[in-house]
């Protein structure tokens, strides 16, 4: 068994279980008995490892600190409240179809977790592979992804490339005529891909974090970085001075200013990154379709929204809001590529602050400061990535040296010019 295995286990074994008869007694009784998910933590004067920021691949952290490593004198530092940042902005889509060898190395060892992650959790993350279909709209573009396909596939992931007439069957209401603006010639299809409840996996795993004893605290703002010369020693925050000994900060489009709290610069830039969604309908797609060429894809929420996703704006900025240029372009194709659309009122648009870095690859990563490690630069597509990056995360921390998994994703590729460069698999282009 594996040390992951061992954690879920003894996790499954503490988890909270109720009767059928309590479950009804509760829903009958206006859930006024209900227990708290996890427990509303005040923070201490110290701990071993402090992580900053609550979204999902922060509380990922600590509960696979807690779970494979027994690391558990842990608190998940949060400014406002777990999966308000990027965690829940996103449009949830999962898949693993990379096209170097190191990627597809830690978004399959991701997608991989995610197929056992609500057992593990014992909380329905709503995991559905519906697959993930990208579109080609241009010769070019098809013949690339026939190679892209080939090279994914030599990694032992599943992909295969689409005629029109196949997207056709598997996405009726598509238009695949040769005369659109963006005409389908073509796609590459993973099946195993798919989507899930995006706050879901913040309190999943926020549940399964707290149940090992580790403190979630929410509205506490980290405002300094403390250091002991070349080391970490603590933060301060809007609730008090906390000690550590080791940090990770996870704060994704806020990574550049908590790199500069402890005196570090990071190869990032942050913009804002739009989507929206419709008024429910009945169901009319059951996957997932992207099309980078133009910035848009589509997918149904459960409840029946259309979840339409745009690129991202073209200016640098840390306000979680867009700008109405990116969205009118983003309808314009949608309306082409998927008629019906026409038909549907906007029901709610928003924006997340996403992370780039020059290579459209993530940081996972020891820094210069002893003790002080970042996780971040997951850009338009850390969704998908939040148990594996969490899984390596811990495991950097509580080793302080990266598996074979992390190592390709530290700093200093940006000095060694090892880039893993991979803004044409990034989905929505970065
Ligand atoms: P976050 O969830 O943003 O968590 C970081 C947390 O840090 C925040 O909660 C923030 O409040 C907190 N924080 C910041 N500063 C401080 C501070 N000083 N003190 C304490 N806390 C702090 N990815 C996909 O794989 N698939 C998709 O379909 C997809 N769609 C997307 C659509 C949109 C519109 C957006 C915006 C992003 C999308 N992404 C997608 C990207 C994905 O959402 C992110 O890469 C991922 O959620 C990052 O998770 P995280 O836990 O690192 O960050
Ligand atoms: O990374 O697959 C992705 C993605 C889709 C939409 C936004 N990001």
């Amino acid at each position: 068994m594996g040390k992951v295995d061992r954690g879920i286990t003894a996790l499954t074994r503490g988890a909270k279980r109720y009767s059928l008869a309590a479950l009804a007694r509760q829903a009958l009784g206006g859930h006024m008995g209900w227990p708290r998910a996890w427990r509303d933590a005040a923070p201490r004067e110290r701990y071993q490892v402090i992580i900053i920021g609550g979204g999902g691949h922060g509380l990922a952290t600590a509960y696979y600190l807690a779970a494979v490593h027994g690391i558990r004198d842990v608190a998940v530092l949060e400014k406002g409240w777990i999966g308000g940042g990027n965690t829940g902005r996103n449009t949830t889509i999962i898949r693993s179809n990379y096209l170097w060898d190191e990627s597809a190395a830690l978004y399959e060892h991701s997608l991989k977790l995610w197929e056992g992650l609500s057992q593990d959790l014992n909380f329905n993350l709503m995991f559905s592979q519906r697959g993930v279909l990208t579109l080609a709209h241009s010769v070019h573009e098809l013949k690339e992804m026939s190679r892209r396909v080939n090279a994914i596939r030599l990694n032992g992931i599943d992909s295969v490339v689409m005629t029109p007439a196949e997207i056709k069957k598997l996405v009726p209401i598509i238009d695949i005529s040769p005369n659109l603006r963006y005409p389908v010639m073509g796609g590459f299809f993973q099946q195993r891909g798919g989507t899930a409840r995006h706050d879901a996996v913040a309190w999943g795993y926020a549940r399964a974090a707290d149940d090992f004893g580790i403190d979630i605290i929410q509205n506490c703002e980290v405002t300094a970085i403390r250091r002991d010369g070349d080391r970490v020693v603590g933060v301060d925050t809007s609730r008090g001075s906390i000690g550590a000994d080791k940090i990770g900060c996870v704060t994704s489009g806020h990574s550049g200013v908590l790199a500069a709290m402890a005196g570090i610069t990071l190869p990032i830039e942050s913009r804002p990154l739009q989507a929206l969604v419709s008024e429910p309908i009945k169901p009319v797609i059951d996957t997932v379709v992207m099309s980078n060429a133009v910035h848009m894809y589509i997918s149904q929420s459960d409840k029946g929204e259309l979840v339409l996703g745009a690129g991202t704006d073209a200016y640098n900025s840390y306000a979680q809001r867009g700008s109405l240029p990116v969205i009118e372009h983003m309808l314009e194709a949608a309306v082409e590529l998927y008629p019906i659309v026409s038909r549907v009122r906007v029901l709610r648009t928003w924006g997340g602050i996403v992370d780039t870095c020059p290579d459209a690859s993530p940081i996972i990563s020891k820094t210069s400061v002893g003790g002080l490690y970042f996780n971040c630069g997951w850009g338009t597509g850390g969704f998908k990535a939040t148990p594996g990056s969490g899984h390596v995360f811990a495991d950097l921390i509580a080793r302080d040296a990266p598996n074979a998994i992390a190592a390709p994703f530290a700093l200093d590729r940006f000095e060694s010019g090892r880039l893993i460069d991979e803004h044409g698999a990034a989905g929505v282009a970065h």
